[in-house]
């Protein structure tokens, strides 16, 4: 995978006058040259509205945004591009179903299942809609290697269970989500389960006919494209029932003064004028992961994440927060060394070039139910070379003399 960085140019740039590790890509991936020109090239050629105009440029603009459409679709194996509807990213396709089905749907005592190891927006538009209907928030916990605990999945799964939605990988933990077991366990109940999978599209094979959940949410940011767009897989049953939580242009056949006729999925999900330049970018990231391959993808986060790993091991008083096994995980490495704060760890690290992250990285209750305050995090892509570990791994050291653990 080395030679795919000559096309990331912000890979050759020095910070703090050193070489840049960027080990932050949970965050937000790089972009490759692919990415940064099929969108300069939409501002400079055919820049247009969509769905709208009797004119070329709005055509080859319509096909661009549609073609992009297609891409993501057939990415993560859905059977009809109908069912991609385009989001500003993972929390908006979450909120979308939570004001779309959920509000829509839920009464008093019914309940919607989340795990404790979930982001703010797999948590806070549940919060919400738990107040607007009456339903109530239930959570799986973790096992001591920072699994989610299956052991009480039972004692919740019954008629009062209509919602599950899971993370298929941990922001923090790196650990992946027990999606096929909760897809099993809402079948029994008719729930419908949705997989925020804004960490795990972008590191792993996704078909999402195989996953059998209901929904699926991602963010094209976190798989070297753009921000700005995500996107919500919906089975297309569901998305043809599910009410649009926003109303406005492209997405209506016809409005009156009183009341409006939806257009079909999946713009009726799409109102206002969309992110084209940020579908297009998306579609490039896909061509590019398509080309490199997501078995690739794995198998080079394998490699990288087990020297993290093996390396991180043996920083003395570093304590790795997460799970040890690489088959039950993906590249995203929180730890905690000694009781340096980790915000300072990320200053000393960014002197030496590295760019990790620090915090709860938006995961409160998960932060409070392991009881740590805050973690540093090291969070691997495809362009991840050994030699970027073991820029970090010194940073580490120097940041253990620093702080006087030497
Ligand atoms: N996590 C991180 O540094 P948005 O911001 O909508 O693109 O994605 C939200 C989101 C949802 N679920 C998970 C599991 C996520 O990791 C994220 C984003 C970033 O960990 C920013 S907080």
């Amino acid at each position: 995978m080395d030679h795919l960085r000559a096309d990331f140019p912000i890979l050759e740039r020095k910070v703090n006058g050193k070489r840049l590790a960027y080990l932050d890509s949970s965050a937000t991936t790089q972009k490759p040259n692919q990415v940064i020109d099929a969108i300069g090239d939409y501002y400079r050629r055919y820049n247009s509205n969509v769905h709208r105009g009797a004119h070329t440029l709005a055509d080859e603009a319509t096909t661009a945004y549609e073609g992009a459409r297609t891409k993501v679709a057939e990415f993560i194996g859905a059977s009809s591009s109908d069912e991609l509807v385009f989001t500003r990213g993972t929390t908006s396709s979450i909120n979308m179903i939570a004001y779309g089905w959920g509000l829509n749907r839920l009464h008093p005592g019914d309940r919607i299942l989340l795990t404790v190891m979930e982001h703010h927006a797999n948590v806070v538009p549940w919060q919400l809609i738990a107040k607007h209907t009456g339903a109530e928030l239930v959570y799986l916990e973790l096992t001591d290697d920072f699994r989610v605990d299956l052991s009480t999945l039972d004692s919740v799964v019954d008629e009062r269970l209509k919602i599950i939605s899971v993370s298929g990988m941990s922001n923090v933990t790196g650990a992946f989500g027990p999606v096929a077991e909760l897809v099993e366990a809402a079948r029994r109940v008719g729930a419908i389960v949705i997989v925020d999978a804004a960490q795990s599209v972008p590191h792993l094979p996704t078909d999402v006919t195989a996953i059998g959940a209901d929904f699926l949410a991602f963010s094209a940011h976190k798989m070297l494209g753009p921000t700005g767009i995500g996107a919500l897989w919906g089975r297309r049953e569901i998305l043809e029932k599910m009410e649009p939580a926003e109303g406005g242009g492209e997405m209506i056949t016809d409005v009156r003064l009183y009341e409006s006729k939806w257009a079909p999925i999946p713009h009726k999900f799409e109102a206002g004028t969309p992110p084209i330049a940020q579908a297009v970018g998306f579609g490039a990231a896909v061509d590019y992961l398509d080309k490199v391959g997501m078995s690739e993808v794995r198998k080079h986060e394998i490699e990288i994440t087990q020297y993290a790993l093996d390396r991180l091991a043996d920083v003395p008083d570093l304590t790795l927060v997460g799970p040890t096994d690489i088959a039950v995980r993906g590249g995203t490495v929180s730890f905690e060394l000694g009781d340096v704060h980790p915000h300072d760890v990320a200053t000393i690290l960014d002197q030496e070039g590295v760019a990790v992250r620090a915090g709860h990285h938006c995961a409160k209750p998960l932060m409070r139910y392991l009881d740590v305050p805050a973690t540093a995090r090291a969070s691997f892509y495809l362009y991840t070379v050994k030699e970027d570990i073991d820029q970090m791994v010194a940073g580490l050291h120097r940041a253990r003399e620093i702080f006087g653990l030497v």
